[in-house]
């Protein structure tokens, strides 16, 4: 029997606090009603994604179960998911997933204000492995007053109205930013909601960790490789950096947030643009970062503030801890000098 002392009766759940938000900016409710959809269809993408081993729901698409049902791979059932919840959430006109080639346009009869992009679940890869993946989305407010297009998606991240990301690891945990800090919220797998753990989280000033896939280290520029040698070697009589690199971005970024340093996926002469996409995996958790005081740079602007051209493009992305990000732009800028 469950002591009623260990029961928290006043439990602050995230539907709650969106709704306290909501409150609080006056709004006409569309907006929480939009970051309660999303959270309706993280909740069940988590219960996929731990449910994926069982349930056969990884492998290859179009394969069919035992009776005989199609299965779908869970990335292309977390993009359902979330197209389906944020369409019926009437909040939203226009979504970019990284799953779909071309931008959605929400039907004129479920159409809202609100212009989403995300990736339903990022480092699918690792699936099988067993290692942490995410969802990651941005959101903005449609500006233009005529028939939504791709075209009203490609704002400027800082132009963003909130961010966050969903953590499928040794727990389901929700970070989110509606402009007023960071706050993360832990998934109650008993109650099925998710409880605010941490508000206004910061990142630390200067850490000790850097983050970056080092097998590329062929390709990398005179910078980064003085840079990371100096992590390695430091000549000041410091302690060398650790190295974590998980392969995850959503791992990667938030272990960056929770414990300080550096994560990177910079361009490189075998991709010059980097890996990863500006709209849906880069502009999202500089968003985080920079609301929790930290940096997220291209290498020569913030990411915040490059102008998209086109809804999959590529950015090269530095970002964690202040020091650490402005340190490794001061070697930039000494090869920028020397070159
Ligand atoms: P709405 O009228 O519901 O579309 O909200 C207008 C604006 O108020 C939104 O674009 C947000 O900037 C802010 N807002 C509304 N609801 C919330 C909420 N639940 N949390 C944070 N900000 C909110
Ligand atoms: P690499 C996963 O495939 C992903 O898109 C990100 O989650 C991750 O940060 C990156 O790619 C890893 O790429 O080239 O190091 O395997």
């Amino acid at each position: 029997m469950l002591e009623q002392s260990t029961f928290d009766t006043d439990v602050e759940t995230m539907t709650r606090f969106v709704m306290e938000q909501g409150r609080k900016a006056k709004g006409t409710g569309e907006f929480t009603q939009l970051l309660n959809s999303l959270l309706t269809a993280i909740k069940a993408i988590s219960c996929a994604v731990r449910k994926a081993g069982l349930a056969h729901l990884c492998g290859i698409a179009g394969t069919v179960n035992v009776t005989g049902d199609e299965v779908k791979k869970l990335d292309v059932l977390s993009n359902d998911l979330i197209i389906n919840m944020l369409k019926s959430s009437y909040s939203t006109c226009v979504l970019v997933s990284e799953e779909n080639k071309d931008a959605i346009i929400v039907e004129p009869d479920r159409r809202g204000k609100y212009l989403v992009c995300f990736d339903p679940l990022d480092g699918s890869s690792n699936i099988d492995c067993l290692v942490s993946i995410g969802t990651i989305f941005g959101i903005y407010k449609k500006e233009s007053e005529e028939q939504p297009t791709e075209k009203d998606i490609l704002q400027p991240g800082r132009t963003m109205v909130a961010a966050g990301y969903a953590l499928y690891g040794s727990a389901t945990l929700i970070a989110l930013s509606t402009g007023q800090g960071v706050n993360f919220f832990m998934l109650d797998p008993a109650m099925g909601e998710f409880i605010l753990v941490e508000q206004d989280v910061k990142i630390k000033k200067k850490g000790s960790i850097y983050s970056l896939n080092e097998g590329y280290a062929k390709y990398f520029d005179p910078a980064l490789t003085e840079y990371i040698q100096k992590k390695k070697f430091p000549e000041d009589g410091t302690a060398p950096y650790s190295a974590r690199y998980v392969g995850s971005m959503v791992a990667d970024v938030h272990r960056t947030l929770k414990y300080g340093g550096i994560f990177m996926y910079p361009a490189n002469t075998k991709s010059p643009k980097g890996k990863l996409r500006l709209m849906y995996e880069c502009n999202p958790m500089a968003f985080i970062m920079e609301q929790a005081g930290g940096k997220a740079t291209t290498g020569a602007q913030p990411i915040l503030d490059v102008k998209p051209e086109s809804i999959h493009q590529r950015v090269p992305l530095i970002m964690g801890s202040p020091d650490d990000v402005e340190e490794f732009l001061s070697f930039v800028k000494k090869h920028q000098a020397s070159a």
